[in-house]
């Protein structure tokens, strides 16, 4: 079943059936731990209308964003090599070994581009990627309500060049997108789950690459668990999990560039980089 955050209201959908939830408000929505019975209650009740596709906006209100990083051995791997020079390395081996897992805050709901925004690439960036991220609805009581698709947009040469510059390289205006909708699950989300990048360049495929879940170091509960430890989150929240996949050194993207993330089971979310 799948949640939509639209121009004009609330939808709901199944098996190409779908209809538009009471809620007035969002938060009040996405706060609830019967988000899925809810959701399934009202579109038995309610009269269906079809789902404004134009009309999509990023499923987030006033949520905060969060991301856990170094969840894949590729990340790994490729944050060690870009981080080389500068002596940072190992910080990134051993961060994927530990216990406590990588958090970083990555954006305020109101700063989120959806399905079909733009994305942004730093001005003093010259090597920015896009990660695709399976990105988790949480409610206030740490239970995870859906799924989503996300965007961790990242300057790598500014990352790679000292690891206390995290903040900058991934925290920017149009540094995060969310959406097409969020995908609610009675059971959690299926481990060989596949996620997909297709970046398009004047219409040719420049890259494409993909990962499965299984490859995700963590379980989901434990990064959720890290998160809500200290930190209070009374609108609830979205934790990026992580990237596994990693275009090749060479890759960096361009103005004009668009991205397509799908994850079987949630959607394609697609942008452009502005
Ligand atoms: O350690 C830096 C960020 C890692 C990250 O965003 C990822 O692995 O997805
Ligand atoms: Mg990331």
């Amino acid at each position: 079943m799948k949640l939509y955050r639209t121009k004009r209201g609330f939808f709901i959908e199944e098996n190409g059936l779908s209809a538009v939830l009471p809620e007035a408000n969002w938060n009040d929505l996405v706060t609830r731990d019967d988000l899925y019975i809810h959701c399934q209650r009202t579109l038995n009740q309610r009269k269906p209308e079809v789902l404004p596709e134009e009309e999509i906006l990023a499923p987030i209100l006033n949520q905060e964003v969060w991301a856990a990083g170094v969840t894949y051995f590729r990340s790994r791997s490729a944050r060690i090599e870009e981080s080389r020079n500068a002596g940072g390395g190992d910080f990134y081996d051993r961060v994927y070994s530990a216990e406590r897992p990588e958090l970083f805050f990555k954006a305020l709901g109101t700063n989120v581009v959806g399905h079909l925004g733009p994305v942004r690439i730093r001005k003093d960036a010259s090597w920015s990627v896009p990660e695709p991220e399976l990105t988790l609805l949480i409610s206030p009581s740490a239970k995870i309500l859906g799924y989503t698709i996300g965007n961790d947009m990242s300057s790598r040469d500014i990352e790679g060049e000292n690891p206390l510059y995290l903040p900058q390289a991934k925290v920017y205006d149009g540094s995060c997108a969310l959406g097409p909708c969020i995908c609610l699950t009675e059971t959690p989300i299926a481990k060989d789950t596949r996620i997909d990048l297709k970046i398009i360049r004047s219409s040719n495929t420049v890259f494409s690459g993909s990962v499965l879940l299984t490859e995700l170091k963590r379980e989901l509960s434990i990064l959720v668990s890290y998160l809500y430890r200290e930190k209070s989150f009374p609108a609830g929240c979205f934790l990026m999990t992580g990237t596994g996949i990693v275009p090749p050194d060479s890759f960096s993207l361009e103005i004009g560039d668009q991205t397509h993330i799908t994850i079987e089971s949630i959607g394609t979310l697609i942008n452009t980089v502005a």
